[in-house]
């Protein structure tokens, strides 16, 4: 959507201050092996760009799965929003009704709009994202077909057939992005970021060609600074208030359906 092609190895992604400063620290944090390099910002016409690197860059005919990660994918001032002004969203009741006209309840479909934060809620509940720590976005498979229809995966099973259905079940591949996810979760232990951002709404990119296979984290613009020096655990459920975000169940969710897949 917001990101477009630059110069050759890199991409430009419509500027948000709150990403660009998560993508600052963590240009110098133990993360920094697994996320799209940064490379500071571009002022094209009237808007700005941050520069990442291309991840894409120097492969055949990649394949894609975009994860977006954790228990929730709003952030807790959008429950506040909800409660005091709340503004209803008729796109996000259309999309709601098309995924499940029952969806909906009588006042909200008198209304013909839903408060956004209802709106993603719902999304999370019908999807792995409450239960899993994570739901599937969508698959680009290598001849550049894009499939969304992964919106009602809710088991881990299901999750498995679908990393094998991505991966055409090739084991180098599946262990490949095994071991690359081991690897990150021994990185988030040893992250001052991590530890002290919520982390909303970001995603583990998978992508792999016929030679190599890996994981990065994307897109930060929901990710934030905690307040007053406090640190989250990321591997408990929410509660209101807990600034919680499930990030390390969905890795746990997504490590343990890649170790079923490979059978070990
Ligand atoms: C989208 O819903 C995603 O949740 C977007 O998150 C979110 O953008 C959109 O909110 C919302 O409509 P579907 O994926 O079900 O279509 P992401 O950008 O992470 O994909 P935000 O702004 O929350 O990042 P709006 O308000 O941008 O429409
Ligand atoms: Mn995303």
């Amino acid at each position: 959507g917001n990101v477009q092609l630059s110069k050759a190895g890199e991409v430009l992604k419509l500027y948000s201050e709150g990403e660009a400063r998560c993508l600052e620290a963590l240009m110098r944090d133990p993360l920094r092996p697994f996320v799209p390099q940064y490379h500071g910002l571009v002022t094209r016409g009237e808007h700005s760009y941050i520069r990442l690197e291309d991840l894409l860059c120097g492969l055949r005919r990649p394949v894609i799965m975009d994860c977006k990660m954790g228990v929730r994918t709003y952030q807790e001032d959008e429950l506040m929003k909800a409660r005091t002004k709340a503004t209803l969203r008729s796109d996000m009741y259309q999309k709601m009704v098309k995924m499940d006209p029952s969806a909906p309840s009588a006042e909200e479909h008198a209304q013909k709009g839903v408060t956004k934060w209802r709106y993603l809620q719902w999304r999370d509940a019908t999807s792995s994202t409450s239960t899993l720590g994570f739901r599937i976005e969508g698959i680009m498979m290598e001849d550049g077909s894009v499939q969304r229809d992964f919106r009602k995966v809710q088991t881990l099973s299901q999750v498995t057939d679908a990393l094998l259905y991505f991966t055409r079940s090739q084991l180098d591949t599946l262990r490949s992005y095994h071991s690359r996810l081991l690897a990150l979760s021994d990185a988030l232990s040893n992250s001052s970021f991590f530890r002290t951002h919520e982390v909303i709404g970001s995603s583990l990119l998978f992508v792999h060609d016929h030679s190599k296979a890996s994981v990065w984290m994307i897109d930060f613009g929901k990710t934030t600074p905690l307040p007053d020096k406090r640190e989250i655990h990321h591997n408990v459920p929410w509660a209101e208030g807990s600034k919680e975000d499930g990030y390390l169940i969905g890795l746990t969710s997504l490590i343990t359906s890649l170790s079923q897949a490979i059978g070990v």
